[in-house]
């Protein structure tokens, strides 16, 4: 991990990581949507057969199945699931927004209802982990909103089973309905619907870059969440901040993606060699210590800046998906934050608390998407539509509003809608 001092005037050169750049390969992505809107189940069967190696003809995960992963999984792990999924349906509850209503001016009643979206995609990546916490990440605020219909794809194994440990966060976080396809034509049976997908309102969760063109792709059609990409973290330290503990929650990022971005910005040079050091010795000990290399390779940084001021400019620039505070007094730090996914404060608060269960959520926007996007919560399964009633003295109150402005616009219906009822008063 190279030590670079941190200069203002290169500050767009400093913020670079991987970029969810998909224009090489939106053509491709395009076609694969294509197919699977002509050819709905049949498509399905040629890409799945195509990309993950295994012929299936019936998606729907059975009952059956996810009876065999409970029995099949160990029962510590089963635990954990279910203690991370209380803790987040705890957090996740409090999200839940209020409805209001209001006087706006004499006889105007106005206000703000919440409905939940009819139905939500989940997408929980296969590849290189098993990401059983993500099932629980993404179908539980949905499940708090109130949508009715739940649908959750991920990839086949090389066999044509799906993970016990995913199954049964499915279950415990109460997905209505579980389909063993990946990839891009998962996203196109989100949003067009086969015969044996019904579509969906909305698609969330995080994937690989096809899956990523393709919710990009079908946006329009149906929402979805942002573009989530290979996973990041950025850390504010200063002299009093440990450097083991540094070390390591920049190992557990880089373990994700070998296109992981992972950086420490401090104000001390000496800890940053520290870090330095504890990398390059213990980075050989790590089980993927290949995606490790790579990714600290390609985009770790640490970045030495010449005061905790400077420090917070970059962070803020950069709009990490992660983002830890370790100085010495964190809250003061974060009253001066505007741009990251979550953050952690204080030297025993690592990532992985968040990962797994804390009760946040670990859907987050990454690659600066943290500049304008919030990461999921029981509010992105939530809409708000506005209510109001206009009483006679309300009507009177707008007559010098509505009706100059609809006839300057033109709209001349409008204004007569509003003087029909003027009159009737
Ligand atoms: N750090 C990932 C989430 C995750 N970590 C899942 C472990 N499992 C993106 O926020
Ligand atoms: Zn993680």
């Amino acid at each position: 991990m190279e030590i670079i001092e941190f200069k203002k005037e290169k500050i767009s050169e400093l913020v670079k990581r991987s970029q969810i750049d998909v224009n090489h390969i939106i053509n491709d992505v395009q076609s694969i949507i294509n197919k699977v809107k002509k050819e709905g189940d049949l498509a399905l069967e040629y890409y799945t057969s195509k990309f993950d190696k295994v012929d299936l003809k019936n998606f729907r995960v059975s009952k059956k199945e996810i009876d065999y992963s409970y029995n099949n999984l160990d029962p510590e792990i089963i635990e954990s699931l279910k203690k991370a999924g209380r803790n987040i349906k705890k957090f996740h509850q409090r999200q839940v927004p209020s409805e209001w209503s209001m006087e706006v001016d004499s006889g105007i009643k106005a206000g703000q209802i919440i409905r939940p979206i009819g139905s939500a995609g989940c997408y929980i990546p296969g590849g290189r982990a098993v990401y059983a916490s993500s099932i629980l990440m993404t179908v539980i605020p949905a499940k708090i909103a109130g949508v009715k219909r739940i649908v959750c794809c991920t990839p086949p194994q090389g066999d044509g089973t799906v993970s016990d440990a995913v199954l049964v966060a499915a279950d415990i976080a109460g997905a209505d309905e579980i389909y063993k396809v990946g990839g891009a034509q998962a996203i196109a049976a989100l949003a067009y619907g086969t015969s044996s997908i019904k579509p969906v309102d909305k698609i969330v969760g995080p994937g690989n870059i096809f899956v990523t063109a393709a919710k990009k792709l079908v946006y329009g059609e149906v929402d979805i969440d942002f573009p989530a990409g290979p996973s990041e973290v950025l850390i504010i330290a200063d002299e009093n901040s440990n450097p083991e503990y540094i070390t390591y929650d920049l190992l557990a990022q880089a373990e994700h993606d070998p296109d992981s971005p992972c950086v420490l910005v401090t104000t001390d040079s000496s800890l940053a060699k520290k870090v330095q050091e504890m990398i390059h010795t213990n980075i050989k000990y790590m089980e993927r210590s290949n995606i490790i290399e790579e990714s600290l390779e390609k985009y770790g940084k640490i970045i030495i800046t010449n005061s905790l001021e400077e420090s917070i400019y970059f962070s803020n620039e950069y709009a990490p998906e992660h983002l830890i505070i370790m100085t010495s007094n964190p809250e003061s730090v974060l009253a001066e934050i505007n741009n990251a996914g979550s953050i952690f404060l204080g030297e025993l608060t690592p990532v992985s608390a968040g990962d797994y269960g804390s009760g946040t959520n670990h859907v987050l926007p990454t690659a600066g998407c943290a500049k304008m996007y919030s990461g999921l919560s029981t509010e992105s399964f939530i809409k708000k539509p506005t209510v109001q009633t206009i009483s006679p003295e309300g009507l009177s109150n707008l007559e010098d509003v509505v009706i100059p402005l609809a006839e300057y616009e033109g709209l001349y219906a409008h204004s007569e809608s509003f003087k029909r009822r003027l009159n009737k008063k």
